[in-house]
C-alpha cells in the first residue's frame, strides 16, 4: 500500500516557499496601513528573533474605538552563553528607551528581549545590535535558539572549556541565509558570517524547511545544573577528572511545553544516552538535530519537538541512528552529580582569583521603579565596567571580573539606586523565583505571571515567616500558561495560568532539576494558592528530614507521587 501523503501544517508551507525565510517580510515592513506584519510573515519574523505582538491591557478599549491592536514587536537578543560586553550591555539599554518599552527582559534562556518596537523601528533596532557586534538571527523560530552555558566560565578552567564549546555549537547550527543581512543590515558588514556576494543561498543542515519545530541545547558543569540541561532537546552534562574537561555525557528528548486537555502533549526531562569526548559534542549536536529535523512531525506542531519523536520511535532506534550518522558509537554515559539549579547570589572569587557579582533581578526584568532604579544603575555601572555582563538561566545577572579597583564603587552605587546586592535579604523563596513574561505582551497567556508573582510572594513571605522558613531556598516556578516558559514543571512549587487569576499547582519536582512536579491542585485563585501551601509550609517546618528539600519532602509525604517520565506525568 501507498504511503498516505503528509498533510503538512501551515508554517511548513510558509516556510518552504519563504526563499530562505525571506518571504514578504520586506513589503511587510514598509506597508504604512498597519502596524501589523503580512500574516505568512508573523511566522517568518520569527527566525529574525521578533514575535509581533499587541498590548493585550489596551485590546478591548481599542476594539471598542474600532482601532486595530497596538501592534509592536519582541525582539530577541542572542547571547550564547550568556555573555555580553560592557558595550554591548550600554547598546541594549540605549534600544530599550530608543525604540522599546525602556525596559529590559532577562531570559530564562540567557537572551535579552526588547518589547514595544513599533514595526517602522524594527530595522534600526536590529542595525543597533549589529553596531555593538550582536545578532537576533534564531532567537525564535524553528532552529537552534540561544545555547545556554553556564555563565561564569572564570569559576574554572573546565568552565572556559565548556563555554567555548557552547559557542562553537551556536555557530556551528547559526543558519547561513543571507535574508537577515539583507533585510535588516543592507548588506553591511556583520559579525556573524555572510554569504559572499552572488554566492546562491543554502542552508547545509537545516535545508529550506528547517526544523519541525524550535530546538534547544544547553550545558552545564556538575554540580550546578543553573541552565536546567534536562528540559532542553540537548542537554550535555561536563564530565572532568582532576580539572580536566573529558567530555560530555549526552541527554535528548528534553521539553515543558504541554496543552490543556491535551494529555498526550507533556513535560518531559532528556534523557542521558550516553558520552562523547569533547573534540566531538559539536558534530554530535549537528547530528541529533539532523534526525529530529528528517524525523519530527511536521503535520502537527503541538508534537513536533524532538521529545515526541523520541517517544514515538523509541531511544534505542534513536541512538543507532546517532551512531549511524556520526560513524562511531557513543560511549556508557559517566556519574555525575548534580546538587542544585538556582544561581547564588552576591560576591563570589573565581578559582584565579577574579571577583563577580551576582545580582538578583525580579522577574529578570531590568527598570527603573521609584527607589529602585536598577536600570540606571547598570548603565552607570557599564560605563566603567571592565569585566562583563553575564545574563544567567534563572533570569539573574552577574558582573563577572570587576576590577579590584571598581568593586567599592559597584557596591556603592547599587546601594544609591535601592538595588539589593546580596540575596542575603530576601527569602529563600523569592531568591529562587522565576517567571514568564506573561501579560500584557504575550498572545498565549492566560493569567498573569511577572507583574503578578512578588505580590503573591509577599503573602507566602508572611506564612514561611510564621513557620521559620524564610531562608530555606524553595523553588517556585510560575507562568501564564502551560507553555512553560519559566520551566514550572520543575518547580518545587509549580504555579501554571489556566484563566485570569486562577492557576493551578504543581508539587514534588526535585531541587537539583532532575525530577517533574505533578499536579496537586487545580484553579486556585490567591486565596486558594495561600491555603493550600499554608499546611504544607507547616508540616514541612515540624516534619521534614534533615536537609530535606521541599520538593522531596512533598514526595515522601505522600502529597503527590513522584512524576519519574514525562509520559506518567498526568497519572
Ligand atoms: Fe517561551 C512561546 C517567552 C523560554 C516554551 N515564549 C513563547 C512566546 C514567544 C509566546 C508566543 O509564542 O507568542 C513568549 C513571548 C512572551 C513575551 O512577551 O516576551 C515566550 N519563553 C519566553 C521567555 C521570554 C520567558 C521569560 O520570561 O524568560 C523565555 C525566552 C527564552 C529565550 O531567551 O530564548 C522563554 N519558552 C521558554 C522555555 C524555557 C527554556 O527554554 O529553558 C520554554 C520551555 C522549554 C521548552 O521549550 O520546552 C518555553 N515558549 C515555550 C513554548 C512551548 C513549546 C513547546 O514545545 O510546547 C511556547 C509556545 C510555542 O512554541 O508554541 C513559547
Ligand atoms: Fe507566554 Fe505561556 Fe510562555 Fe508565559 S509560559 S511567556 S504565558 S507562552
Amino acid at each position: 500500500m501507498a504511503d498516505t501523503p503528509l498533510k503538512l501544517s501551515e508554517v511548513e508551507h510558509v516556510k518552504d516557499g519563504s526563499n530562505y525565510l525571506r518571504g514578504t517580510l520586506a513589503d511587510s515592513l514598509v506597508n504604512p496601513i498597519t502596524g501589523a506584519l503580512n500574516p505568512d510573515d508573523t511566522h517568518l519574523i520569527k527566525f529574525h528573533g521578533s514575535y509581533q505582538q499587541t498590548d493585550r491591557d489596551l485590546d478591548s478599549e481599542r476594539k471598542r474605538q474600532k482601532l486595530e491592536p497596538l501592534y509592536s514587536l519582541m525582539i530577541r537578543v542572542r547571547v550564547p552563553g550568556g555573555i555580553a560586553t560592557s558595550a554591548q550591555w550600554r547598546r541594549m539599554d540605549e534600544l530599550s528607551k530608543q525604540y522599546g518599552n525602556d525596559t529590559l527582559k532577562l531570559t530564562t534562556r540567557q537572551t535579552f528581549q526588547l518589547h514595544g518596537v513599533l514595526k517602522r523601528n524594527l530595522k534600526k533596532t536590529i542595525h543597533g545590535f549589529n553596531q555593538a557586534l550582536m545578532d537576533s538571527i534564531a532567537g525564535c523560530g524553528d532552529v537552534n535558539r540561544n545555547v545556554m552555558c553556564n555563565p561564569n566560565p572564570y569559576q574554572s578552567k573546565v568552565h572556559a572549556e565548556v563555554y567555548e564549546v557552547s559557542r562553537q555549537i551556536s555557530d556551528r547550527l547559526t543558519p547561513r541565509t543571507s535574508a537577515y543581512w539583507e533585510l535588516w543590515l543592507d548588506g553591511e558588514q556583520q559579525h556573524i558570517s555572510a554569504p559572499n556576494e552572488g554566492e546562491e543561498d543554502a542552508e547545509p543542515i537545516y535545508g529550506k524547511t528547517y526544523l519541525p519545530r524550535k530546538f534547544k541545547i544547553a550545558l552545564a558543569v556538575p554540580p550546578h545544573n543553573d541552565t536546567d540541561i534536562f528540559s532542553n532537546d540537548v542537554g550535555l552534562i561536563a564530565i572532568e577528572k582532576k580539572g580536566q574537561l573529558l567530555g560530555f555525557n549526552v541527554a535528548i528528548g528534553g521539553g515543558m511545553g504541554m496543552t490543556f486537555g491535551m494529555p498526550d502533549t507533556y513535560p518531559r526531562l532528556a534523557d542521558v544516552i550516553g558520552f562523547v569526548p569533547a573534540d566531538k559534542v559539536v558534530d554530535v549536536c549537528e547530528k541529533i538535530l539532523t534526525i529530529q529535523r528528517d524525523w519530527g512531525n511536521r503535520e502537527n506542531r503541538k508534537f513536533s519537538r524532538l521529545k515526541y519523536t523520541l517517544d514515538r520511535v523509541g531511544l534505542d532506534v534513536f541512538r543507532e541512528e546517532l551512531n549511524k550518522r556520526l560513524g562511531f558509537d557513543l560511549e556508557l554515559g559517566r556519574a555525575y552529580k548534580f546538587e542544585s539549579s538556582g544561581d547564588a547570589f552576591g560576591w563570589s572569587t573565581g578559582s584565579d582569583g577574579a571577583q563577580h557579582l551576582t545580582l538578583f533581578i525580579e522577574g529578570g526584568r531590568v527598570a527603573d521603579r521609584p527607589g529602585h532604579t536598577l536600570k540606571t544603575a547598570l548603565r552607570e555601572i557599564a560605563a566603567f565596567h571592565t569585566g562583563d555582563f553575564r545574563l544567567t538561566g534563572n533570569q539573574n545577572l552577574i558582573l563577572a571580573n570587576v576590577a579590584p579597583e571598581h568593586k567599592l564603587t559597584i557596591q556603592a552605587l547599587l546601594t544609591e539606586h535601592g538595588v539589593v546586592v546580596t540575596g542575603n535579604n530576601l527569602s529563600g523563596l523569592r531568591r529562587g523565583a522565576l517567571a514568564c513574561v506573561a501579560l500584557n505582551t504575550c498572545s498565549l497567556a492566560f493569567a498573569e505571571a511577572e507583574r503578578y508573582l512578588p505580590q503573591l510572594l509577599d503573602r507566602l513571605e508572611d506564612i514561611l515567616k510564621t513557620y521559620n522558613l524564610t531562608e530555606d531556598d524553595i523553588l517556585l516556578r510560575m507562568t501564564g500558561c502551560p507553555n512553560g516558559c519559566a520551566r514550572p514543571y520543575l518547580g518545587e512549587i509549580g504555579l501554571v495560568g489556566k484563566s485570569v487569576g486562577r492557576y493551578n499547582l504543581y508539587l514534588g519536582a526535585a531541587f537539583n532539576g532532575n525530577r517533574l512536579n505533578k499536579l496537586y491542585k487545580e484553579m486556585l485563585d490567591e486565596d486558594g494558592i495561600v491555603q493550600e501551601l499554608t499546611p504544607l509550609f507547616a508540616d514541612y517546618a515540624e516534619n521534614r528530614q534533615p536537609l530535606e528539600r521541599f520538593g522531596d519532602f512533598t514526595v515522601r509525604r505522600g502529597y503527590v507521587q513522584a512524576t519519574t517520565h514525562g509520559l506518567n506525568f498526568h497519572q
